[in-house]
């Protein structure tokens, strides 16, 4: 998901850059006001934490992107895309090493798990906007 900030800022496509050129499939996209009750249930983990009213302040103080994309070991490789929490701690050439300095404002969310990936599309998303479609076939890729 592309944060708040990340659209405010002209990121959008910047960020789906990133991802397809890695060479994931786009299953859905969508720009989206999150409402607090879905920003709550998608942080639920968090709530604890100090800085959640300012997360989910953050979260829903204007329109997100939506991004749901498939392919081998894509969570994993989506954390590295991404890089740490922290974008000051975050390596040069991940997104948020390139193009964000705090925490609080740090552009893109991604599932930590394939298992949390699945219950996010499902929280994000209504059946019918995942969409079922393959690349041409490129077996020498394989
Ligand atoms: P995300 O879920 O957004 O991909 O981030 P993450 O796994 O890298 O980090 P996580 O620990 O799950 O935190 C979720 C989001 O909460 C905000 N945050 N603020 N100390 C703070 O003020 C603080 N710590 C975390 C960030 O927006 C972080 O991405």
């Amino acid at each position: 998901m592309v944060k708040p900030d990340g659209v405010q800022r002209g990121l959008v496509g910047e960020i789906i850059s990133r991802f397809e050129k890695k060479g994931f499939l786009l299953k859905g996209l969508k720009l989206f006001q999150c409402p607090e009750e879905l920003a709550k249930e998608h942080y639920r983990d968090l709530q604890s934490k100090s800085f959640f009213p300012k997360l989910i302040q953050y979260v829903t103080s204007g329109p997100v992107v939506c991004m749901a994309w498939e392919g081998v070991g894509v969570v994993a490789s989506a954390r590295k895309l991404i890089g740490a929490t922290n974008p000051l701690e975050a390596q040069p050439g991940t997104i948020r090493g390139d193009l964000a300095i705090q925490t609080g404002r740090n552009v893109i969310h991604g599932s930590d798990s394939p298992e949390n990936g699945q219950r996010e599309i499902a929280l994000w998303f209504k059946e019918d906007e995942i969409y079922q479609w393959t690349q041409a076939d490129a077996p020498w890729l394989m």
